[in-house]
């Protein structure tokens, strides 16, 4: 790495971000470096407002988890079982799956986010058929199912290439792959906290070929164990790489590590500065990436609104049954209302957008700093605070 040169100072760095200079890798390294965080933050901001004004997105999602049952012995995961019958194992019938849907019908999402462990004893039918139940429910929902790595694993088990497999999933119902499993692609890294999974180039691979059968991804960094600023630089510049090349990611998602119950429990959990630096950092290294997406799972909500000023102008959606993160001590609730993301918007200042998959405008809501609901509660508060005072 470059790193061992003199690294440039805040302002040549902000000097070429206004004159829209790509920034290198030194430059990355010494914006992470950056003491003044608001410096930092204002900048991303510049900006993250530059392509997308106030507009803040979000969508109408649920997450299922098919099956915990995973193969991999990831270091930072507290959700996988190593087989079936050890306990809290689980693994849906389709039946289950496609009922977690139907339960959500009277007010449907537009999106399902579907994670898995890695299952050695499935049939390849099992998820196609989820696919096409979820589709049979709702012919009009985004699918956005499989990570990379289960794409990987999906192709060894049942001796398929990645566009073999992904054109039968697609078939099936498969819209876009979600940015799950890249965690951090340095092998400094990468072989220390999941060396039984696909490696960076396989995950890059298969977005690869994703984005050349039309597909759109997503995705992601988990920042804030053992890696370094220098080993963050080098994810952003590889996803950045392959944007370049093809174009077809639509949003970053850096993830903070959450410590509870796994192999890294020992290491603290990223502050909220470490989290709006990374966020910041990546809306500045990723120049030709639309969104940067301040999951609110990971981050908490608190924190997920702040980074809506520092570079994040996508906050995920509303969600309803999360639980990878619960399984590692997210103190972020399960889902949030469409109510209560449209107020985290706005009380953030920004026009809150509830979009498609692909960032098509599904509505647009009124921006208010401060919904004139929200300031009567705020009046009422604080009356009876004076009373009380009084
Ligand atoms: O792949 C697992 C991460 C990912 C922990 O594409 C952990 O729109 C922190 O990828 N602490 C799954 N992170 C979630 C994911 C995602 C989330 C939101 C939106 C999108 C999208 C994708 O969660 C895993 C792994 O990298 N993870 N365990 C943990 N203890």
């Amino acid at each position: 790495m470059q790193t061992e040169n003199p690294l440039p100072t805040f302002e040549v760095v902000e000097a070429k971000v206004h004159r829209g200079e790509r920034l290198t890798e030194a430059d990355g390294v010494a914006l992470f470096r950056e003491p003044n965080l608001l410096k930092v933050g204002l900048l991303a901001n510049s900006v993250r407002e530059k392509r997308h004004g106030d507009r803040t997105y979000f969508n109408k999602n649920m997450r299922i988890e098919v099956t915990n049952v995973c193969v991999a012995s990831c270091l930072f995961c507290s959700f996988a079982k190593l087989e079936e019958h050890m306990p809290g194992a689980h693994t849906m019938t389709l039946e289950e799956a496609w009922k977690e849907l139907e339960d959500r019908m009277a007010d449907p999402p537009s999106e399902v986010h579907v994670v898995n462990g890695l299952h050695p004893g499935l049939p390849f039918t099992y998820y196609e058929e989820l696919l096409r139940g979820f589709k049979r429910i709702k012919p009009d929902l985004h699918l956005k199912c499989f990570t990379a790595v289960e794409i990987h694993f999906f192709a060894e088990l049942y001796k398929m290439s990645y566009e073999e497999v992904l054109t039968k999933l697609r078939a099936a119902g498969l819209d876009s792959l979600p940015g799950g499993g890249a965690e951090i692609f340095h092998p400094e890294v990468r072989t220390r906290i999941s060396n039984d999974k696909a490696t960076a180039d396989q995950y890059l691979e298969i977005h690869r070929v994703a984005h050349r059968m039309g597909m759109k991804t997503n995705t992601t960094m988990l920042y804030g164990h053992i890696e370094t600023f220098e080993h963050r630089v080098d994810h952003i510049l590889r996803v950045r790489a392959l944007q370049d090349e093809t174009g077809g990611f639509q949003a970053f998602i850096p993830l903070a590590f959450h410590p509870d119950g796994n192999g890294m429990k020992n290491l603290p959990a990223p502050t909220a500065v470490d989290d709006l630096r990374t966020i910041a950092v990546s809306r500045l290294m990723l120049d030709n990436v639309d969104h940067i997406k301040a999951y609110w799972v990971s981050l908490t909500p608190d924190v997920a609104q702040i980074a809506l000023s520092y570079g994040a102008d996508d906050i995920d959606g509303t969600i309803v049954h999360e639980t990878i993160y619960k399984a590692a001590g997210s103190t972020s609730p399960s889902g949030l209302s469409y109510d209560e993301l449209v107020r985290l918007i706005r009380e953030a200042g920004r026009t809150p957008i509830e979009r498609d998959t692909f960032y098509n405008v599904v509505k647009e809501h009124a921006k208010s700093a401060l919904p004139e609901a929200a300031m009567k509660v705020r009046d009422r508060k604080q009356n009876r605070h004076l009373e009380v005072l009084s």
